[in-house]
């Protein structure tokens, strides 16, 4: 599991803990990292690093990251299989970024649409790390050589400028790193705000009725469904031009079901939205159910949480260090194996 043990393809994904996990992570990002866990080999990351970019309450960014890591083996992440960390106790992370922003281009990122969106929403904190997200997000995945990038459609962009700036890294100083390909669900990939379904259910999202959260309790996922945004006409049909609302709803259900949308079409035929939604929020309840029961169960259990991340964190350096070496060297830094102040793990 630690480095390129075996011949197994290597995955890398994360989520940002500033803020509780949604429906639209789930289906877009981790309920695939809990499938490619079956056969590859993975490494799941607490992105704390990247929350910085929005201002955090630091008692928050704790208790949310820990609460994420419950989350995580909740949905059926195995911490015997998969590498699960924060991303902050591994300082090779920080340390890689730095000598990737040095290859990455100003203009490059200027055009990264997250930037542009979050930086119009956030017009009082434009931070530096705001703007080189894309580059920190380049150095998790590079950093263990991997293969795919389980994430959703709006992830899609920073797996692009990662490859690129691996390309170009790779191109002054031969094979360095494999180039990553992103791994988008069919179904799931984009789930829409139930209150605005023209942009994407977001933690950050201003408002709460547009998404549904993990931990979620019952009655309010029902509440949310009921007040979901629909579309003139009753049929339940899918066109995301003509009917954006209704459409969404069918692909969190065929996301959450396991149903076509022809299934979906034939199983609400000449009934009306009412009973759609009714069955739609059942069956989100009955998804989330068991994971949000576990999670709150491996919340009460610190203990074992603590332990988690300390191995995660330990398996995930010793694959990191070994890239971070590689690049040192190729760019010409001296060696710090010599050198006392470096922890033992680098040497
Ligand atoms: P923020 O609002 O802070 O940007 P977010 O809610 O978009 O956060 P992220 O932490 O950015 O969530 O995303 C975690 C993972 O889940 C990413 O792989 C992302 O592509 C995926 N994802 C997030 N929201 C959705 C969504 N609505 N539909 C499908 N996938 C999603
Ligand atoms: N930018 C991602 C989070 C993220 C990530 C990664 C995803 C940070 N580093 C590495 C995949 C691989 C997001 O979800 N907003």
């Amino acid at each position: 599991m630690d480095g390129k043990a075996t011949d197994k393809k290597i995955i890398f994904s994360g989520i940002q803990p500033s803020g509780a996990l949604t429906l639209g992570s789930y289906l877009g990002a981790i309920k695939n990292w809990v499938t490619l866990s079956e056969t590859y080999d993975c490494r799941y990351c607490i992105v704390d690093m990247h929350a910085l970019t929005s201002r955090q309450n630091p008692a928050e960014l704790r208790r949310r990251a820990i609460d994420q890591l419950a989350q995580y083996i909740a949905c059926g992440l195995d911490p015997e299989k998969s590498i699960i960390f924060i991303q902050s106790h591994v300082p090779a992370h920080a340390e890689l970024a730095w000598v990737l922003n040095c290859y990455t281009m100003f203009g490059e990122l200027s055009r990264m649409t997250q930037f542009k969106d979050k930086s119009a929403k956030n017009t009082d904190n434009i931070n530096a790390g705001l703007f080189t997200y894309p580059v920190l997000m380049a150095a998790d995945i590079l950093l263990y050589q991997t293969d795919l990038v389980p994430v959703g459609e709006d992830q899609k962009q920073h797996v692009e400028i990662c490859r690129d700036i691996a390309g170009r890294f790779n191109g002054i100083y031969g094979d360095v790193f494999r180039l990553p390909e992103p791994f988008i669900p069919k179904v799931g990939a984009r789930i829409m705000s139930l209150t605005s379904p023209e942009s994407k259910m977001s933690k950050s999202d201003e408002d709460p009725g547009g998404c549904i959260y993990v931990m979620q309790k019952p009655d309010e996922i029902m509440r949310a469904f009921k007040r979901a945004v629909t579309d003139s006409g009753g049929a339940v049909r899918f066109d995301p031009v003509q009917k954006p609302g209704v459409s969404n709803l069918m692909q969190i259900y065929s996301a959450a079901a396991g149903l076509s949308f022809e299934q979906i079409e034939s199983e609400f035929e000449g009934r009306g939205y009412g009973d759609f939604k009714l069955r739609l929020g059942e069956a989100v309840v009955e998804l989330l159910r068991p994971i949000r029961e576990e999670a709150e169960r491996l919340a009460a259990d610190r203990a074992h949480l603590e332990s988690v991340y300390r191995q995660g964190a330990e398996k995930a350096s010793r694959a990191a260090e070994k890239t971070l070496r590689k690049v040192y060297r190729k760019i010409g830094f001296i060696e710090k194996k010599d050198v006392p102040s470096c922890p033992s793990i680098r040497n």
